[in-house]
């Protein structure tokens, strides 16, 4: 049977699910924030920077934000938008043998006022997160529950502990369009992206890549979504980021299904995303 309890990581409240098999993760209701995913042999996939704030004054460095309505400074609103930076709901949870879930909810009725004012439109969210075995799969939901269309743009913007940077890369990408950070279009030559300086591409999505850690592999697969961004600031913008320590870059990479541009999501409609990550 899995089980579910009522944490806290810092001052913040969350929820841990443990799994039948002993696979755990544990979620924040600010930003509905995957902070720990553990597979049952206790190993620990997700990276949270020690200098984060979990207390709710800003973003949580680490684990998996969730980005909504917009990403990066891809729209009018704040840097990867306001879903990250308030509270959502535990809608429902549950578990039969096989697979285990936690489902967060969030409407424009959870937003606080200036958040709503400043983006006055009706939606509901629905981030249902599902162990099964050495899978996470998360399902991401967005609807327009209002009488207009909206534009939105969406990520996970998971950060993998990966123990060791040059040790590590991602393959599944090659012969695959991207844009850096120099806003160059080019396509990826080599089978293998490696991690020597900073990396900010968003790649056009094949639906699954591979993860290589000195110690690990994991299958990244994606639907619903139309990019993979793959990020690491490098050594120069982690010195220049007051949540994490000047060598915890050594540590993680982030690999993010995204849709990074706003499109119109028609009124009534249903947009789904779906994530999975296989051990
Ligand atoms: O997804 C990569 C990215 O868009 C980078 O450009 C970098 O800024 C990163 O997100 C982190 O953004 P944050 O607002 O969390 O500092």
């Amino acid at each position: 049977m899995a089980a579910v309890t009522k944490v806290e990581a810092g001052t913040l409240p969350a929820v841990k699910l443990v799994a039948a098999d002993g696979a755990e993760i544990i979620v924040a209701l600010f930003g509905a924030h995957l902070l720990s995913w553990k597979t049952a042999d206790g190993k620990e996939r997700m990276f949270v920077s020690r200098q984060s704030a979990l207390d709710g004054s800003k973003p949580i460095r680490g684990g998996v934000p969730v980005i909504f309505p917009q990403f990066n400074m891809r729209g009018p609103g704040p840097k990867h938008g306001f879903a990250r930076n308030v509270n959502w709901r535990l809608g429902a949870s549950g578990g039969d043998g096989g697979s285990s879930f936690l489902r967060f909810d969030l409407s424009d009725g959870d937003l606080p006022a200036d958040v709503a004012a400043s983006w006055p439109h009706a939606f509901a969210l629905q981030l249902r997160f599902v162990l099964s075995g050495d899978s996470l799969e998360i399902d991401y939901e967005v609807r327009n529950t209002g009488t207009q269309e909206f534009p939105f743009g969406a990520a996970l913007h998971t950060y993998y502990d990966v123990g060791q940077l040059d040790a590590t890369s991602v393959s599944g990408l090659q012969g695959v369009q991207y844009e850096n950070h120099h806003l160059q279009t080019l396509v990826q030559e080599h089978p293998a992206l490696h991690f020597t300086e900073k990396q900010d591409r968003l790649y056009q999505a094949p639906e699954s890549v591979t993860l290589n850690t000195a110690d690990a592999t994991l299958r990244l697969h994606q639907e619903g979504f139309s990019e993979w961004v793959v990020w690491n600031p490098g050594a120069d913008d982690a010195r220049a980021m007051n949540d994490l320590a000047d060598d915890e870059y050594l540590r993680f990479i982030c690999i993010e299904p995204a849709r990074v541009n706003q499109q119109p999501l028609a009124a009534g409609a249903t947009w789904t995303g779906r994530h999975k990550v296989s051990a």
